[in-house]
């Protein structure tokens, strides 16, 4: 087995660098052709300095934009003093990133996590044992209900409840005791609460879905039914969250405050892994020292970090850019319609984009951006996802409109 030729790793061009991941790198991903080396706001920069505005932004991890000073810093300064304890001992960040992240959420506790599908699973978790120690189910016999076409995470137990064939075939069996319901339709999900259910999961936008969003009065009718219910509302805010819709949470949208609430993605500001469950007392109160953790959960440089996010939050500046900006996005798209857009679904600086099946798919779009200077990715079939870091400035949206506008005319 001859060694594969290594070129020296300084002198890689991008086509070298990605000839070299193919023999080494397990391939469950099918990455557009370019390769990043340096970032800084809005914009990325490759391996030959070509410049490209990010369009994607970590898929709302970077709602601050790359390497955000307040948070580089923040992160420079705790990497100088301390980045890990376990949780075998207090760490002097923790207490303040959990006051600040509870305040700013109007919730009670935080339970510190790392990536938002561990974030998902752990609400899971507690969401059953509040069913059993709270509401009485029958021990095992839990159930929770979740929304057709939801994306939540890669793990067996999230893509066991999945609707989506590709991320599911191959990886049974799977965890029992999730029901699921069409998005956005009270009555069936009326149909499948009962005395065994412990919540409903749902995001409050879908995403992966392509940006889907539900009728004014969905979200309230949730709340309204699991309060009847007497069962959880868990909303899944690790993509809609943190800014990204125009608010702090896209629940506020409808003035809605779910039992718990899921966070992740931006709360790292793109610097670190970080996630959070945050809800109510009487809820995440039912977890007892030993029954769950993680090695880095709630480290001292995720808490650092996390709380610096927390303050650019604190201001509103960065939900008011969004709202802002949310309208030049809502209103560039909409000149769109009808060239080569056949429709699109926008809140905030967050938009799924159908562009017409003729002109080619999602990803062949995504490459015409490319070409364009502009990152993007496609969602599903001809749908593409404009996420843009929410420091983008209005003539940086335009241009980007501006590229999408060519790719479409050159169809
Ligand atoms: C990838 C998209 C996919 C999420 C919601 C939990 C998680 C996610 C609402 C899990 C993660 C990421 C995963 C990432 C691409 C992106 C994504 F929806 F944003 F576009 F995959 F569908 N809840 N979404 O959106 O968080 O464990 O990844 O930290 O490449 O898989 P995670």
């Amino acid at each position: 087995m001859t060694a594969p030729t290594r070129v020296p790793v300084r002198t890689r061009t991008s086509a070298d660098l990605i000839r070299a991941e193919e023999p080494v790198l397990a391939h469950n991903y099918h990455p557009l052709p370019v390769v990043v080396a340096r970032a800084e706001g809005t914009w990325v920069e490759d391996v030959e300095g070509r410049r490209y505005l990010d369009m994607l932004a970590g898929y709302s991890a970077l709602n601050f934009g790359h390497r955000h000073p307040a948070l580089v810093e923040a992160a420079h300064a705790q990497l100088d003093r301390l980045t890990l304890t376990s949780r075998a001992f207090h760490n002097d960040r923790l207490a303040e990133f959990a006051e600040r992240l509870a305040q700013l959420t109007g919730q009670d506790m935080v339970l510190p996590m790392n990536t938002g599908a561990e974030a998902v699973e752990s609400g899971i978790k507690v969401a059953r044992k509040w069913a059993y120690d709270v509401k009485g189910v029958p021990a095992d016999r839990a159930t929770i209900v979740v929304a057709a076409d939801n994306f939540h995470g890669r793990t067996t137990t999230i893509v066991s409840f999945s609707t989506d064939e590709t991320a599911r075939a191959g990886f049974g069996p799977f965890t029992p005791g999730f029901r699921v319901v069409p998005y956005n339709d009270l009555a069936a999900l009326e149909a499948a609460v009962d005395e065994t259910t412990a919540a409903v999961l749902i995001e409050p936008i879908q995403g992966e879905a392509g940006v889907v969003i539900p009728d004014e009065g969905y979200l309230t009718g949730v709340r309204e039914l699991t309060h009847r219910e007497g069962c959880l509302f868990i909303a899944d805010e690790i993509q809609s969250g943190l800014g990204r819709t125009g608010r702090t949470l896209a629940v506020e949208h409808e003035g809605v405050v779910p039992d718990v609430l899921l966070l992740g993605k931006a709360l790292g500001g793109g610097i670190v892994p970080v996630s959070a469950v945050v809800g109510r007392r009487d809820v995440l109160g039912v977890l007892r020292p030993g029954e769950h953790g993680s090695t880095f959960g709630g480290n001292p440089l995720a808490a650092a970090v996390g709380t610096a996010v927390v303050e650019l939050l604190e201001t509103g500046e960065f939900q008011r850019r969004a709202a802002e900006l949310g309208a030049v996005l809502r209103d560039g798209l909409a000149d769109l319609v009808g060239k080569g857009v056949i429709g699109f679904r926008s809140r905030g600086l967050w938009a799924g984009v159908d562009i017409d099946p003729a002109l080619g798919t999602g990803r062949e779009i995504s490459q015409g951006l490319l070409g364009e200077g502009v990152l993007a990715k496609d969602t599903h079939g001809s749908t593409i996802r404009l996420a843009p870091p929410l420091t983008i400035t209005e003539a940086e949206l335009v241009s980007a409109l501006g590229a999408l506008a060519r790719v479409l005319g050159r169809g």
